[in-house]
Order: structure tokens, then C-alpha cells, then sequence
């Protein structure tokens, strides 16, 4: 299979809806919505609503009936991305190779150009298919999906990584960070797939432990590349993490041990696919993900 091009496919889909949920910049909200549209439709991968859709599909799902539901995945997604870059946080002027939300729009419009992402991430996932799919299954794969971005999850991380700034931290701590910051809305999108289409718990454990590994070697993958990728490529500079003092994954075991590191929690995810019958598209995202230089 040639998984780029997949990977292509369904972007595009997501990008088509993505823009159909976000509303029209016009009105007097026209500002916050700008900056919205501007960082939700700016470039970004999409493997957050891809793992849900694919998840959704390979478990006999309708993949239209489970969109809103990944785009408001990417909406929170997105959200944390606008924050994360604003000054309080980790004042990046770059993503994606554009300037960051806040140095487009100013301070407060990011600001709150992200708290109308992750309030339209809620109705989206609950407009369009509340018919399409069971009620207590899209309960469900809501309630994980506020859990994982909130105060246990995205949220905690972000906290857990803004307070170790500056202080000596060891693995485990850096591990458990990375586990909710990056690794929570992740595994949260694998489950939901199967959650949404109806899989049973066998399934759904199985798409949270390959996620739970994509997630962390997602996660050691970008420590590598902030210290060996190009900053064109990844579309912001390299080498923040050394810059502002920060424990990675590098700091800890070293560049080749951390790829080795990635690569054997690559293989762990793939062997967990083994419940699923049609596996290839999700074998070879994880070895892309693995092996991605942006
Ligand atoms: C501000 C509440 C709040 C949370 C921020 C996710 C996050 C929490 C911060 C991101 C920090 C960061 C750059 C982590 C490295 C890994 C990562 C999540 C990269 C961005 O995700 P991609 O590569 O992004 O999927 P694209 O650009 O493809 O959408």
C-alpha cells in the first residue's frame, strides 16, 4: 500500500471538512474567526482524526458519520497548538512554517481564537451525526474526548511540562508528561474510532495500546528532530528544547539510543494490531511516523 498517499487522501477529506464545521469569517466575530480558520486550515498532518477515521473504518464504521467527530479531535488539537505558542507559554513565532497564531492576530484574539476552537470541537461532534451513530457509543467517545484533552490529560501534561521548566527532572516524570500532553489525545483518537463504531472492548484496548506507543514514540521522534531535523522542514527552528534548558528524551539516553527507543515502541504498536484484520494502513503510519522529518 502506498501509505502517503492514503495519508494524503484522508487529509484532504479532513481539510474539506474542516473548513464545511469552521464558520465564514464575516460579522463582528470576524477577527477570532479569521484567526481560527488561519490555524485550523494551516498545514498540519492530521493523525489525530486520520487514527479515528481509520480506526472507525477498519471496525465497519461509516467514516462520514464519524467526521465531525475527528475534526473536533483537530479543533482541540489546534486550540492547544495556539496556546502552547503564545508568550505565557512557550512563545514560538513559528508553526508550520507561518507565523504562530498570536504573532498574526495579536495576544488576546489567539487566545481566544483557541477557546472557540475547543467550544466548536463540542458542537461539531454533537451536530451532524447524532443520528448516524448510537447515542451511548457518541456519549462515550465524547466523554473521552473531554477527559483526554482536559486537567488528566492535554492539559495535565501541559501543566506537568510549564513546571519542569528549569528543575531536574528524571525519566518517569518526563514519560508520564509526554504520556498525557501529546500521548492522551492520541489514544483518545484511536479508541473513539472503535468506540464510534461499535467495537467491542477487545478492540478498543488493543487501538489504545498501539496509540499509547505511536503517541510516545511521536513524542521521543520530535525530541530527535528538535535536535538533527531541518528547520526547514519542520517549519519552525530547531534546537528550542536545548535553548530553553528542557529534559528530553536526547537529554536523557542520547540521539541514536532515543531513535532505537522509538523505533522499539514502533514495533510494540504494530504487534498490538494484531485483532484487527485489515491492519496494513495503520502498520505503515506508525513506520512513517517513526521515520517523519516533520
Ligand atoms: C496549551 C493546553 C495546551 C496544551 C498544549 C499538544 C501540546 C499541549 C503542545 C504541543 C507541544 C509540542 C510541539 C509537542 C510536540 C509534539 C506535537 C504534539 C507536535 C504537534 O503535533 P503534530 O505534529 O502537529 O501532529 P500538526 O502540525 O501536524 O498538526
Amino acid at each position: 500500500m502506498d501509505v502517503k498517499k492514503r495519508m494524503r487522501e484522508y487529509a484532504d477529506e479532513i481539510n474539506a471538512a474542516m473548513d464545511r464545521y469552521l464558520p465564514e469569517a464575516a460579522g463582528p466575530q470576524k477577527s477570532v474567526i479569521e484567526a481560527m480558520r488561519y490555524s485550523a486550515l494551516a498545514g498540519s498532518k492530521r493523525i489525530r482524526p486520520m487514527l479515528m477515521l481509520e480506526f472507525a473504518r477498519i471496525c465497519g464504521a461509516d467514516c462520514e458519520a464519524v467526521m465531525p467527530v475527528a475534526c473536533a479531535e483537530e479543533m482541540i488539537h489546534t486550540y492547544s497548538l495556539i496556546h502552547d505558542d503564545l508568550p505565557c507559554m512557550d512563545n514560538d513565532d513559528m508553526r508550520r512554517g507561518k507565523p504562530s497564531c498570536h504573532v498574526k492576530f495579536g495576544e488576546a484574539t489567539a487566545l481566544l481564537a483557541g477557546d472557540a476552537l475547543l467550544s466548536l470541537a463540542f458542537e461539531t461532534a454533537l451536530c451532524d451525526n447524532i443520528h448516524a451513530i448510537k447515542p451511548v457509543n457518541l456519549i462515550n467517545a465524547v466523554q473521552l474526548l473531554a477527559e483526554a484533552s482536559g486537567y488528566s490529560g492535554m492539559v495535565g501534561g501541559q501543566i506537568m511540562d510549564l513546571e519542569s521548566e528549569g528543575r531536574k527532572t528524571n525519566i518517569d516524570t518526563l514519560e508520564s508528561m509526554h504520556r498525557k500532553k501529546t500521548g492522551a489525545m492520541i489514544v483518545a483518537a484511536a479508541k473513539m474510532g472503535c468506540i464510534l463504531a461499535d467495537a467491542p472492548k477487545a478492540k478498543v484496548d488493543a487501538a489504545g495500546v498501539f496509540a499509547a506507543n505511536i503517541g510516545l514514540a511521536f513524542q521521543i521522534v520530535d525530541d530527535c528532530l528538535d535536535v538533527a531535523g531541518s528547520s526547514v522542514s519542520l517549519g519552525k527552528p530547531v534546537g528550542s528544547d536545548a535553548e530553553n534548558n528542557k529534559s528530553t528524551y536526547v537529554t536523557f539516553y542520547g540521539l541514536e539510543k532515543s531513535k532505537d527507543l522509538a523505533k522499539q515502541l514502533t514495533s510494540e504498536a504494530v504487534k498490538s494490531l494484531s485483532v484487527f484484520d485489515d491492519r496494513e494502513f495503520l502498520s505503515g503510519l506508525a513506520g512513517f511516523l517513526c521515520s517523519r522529518d516533520r
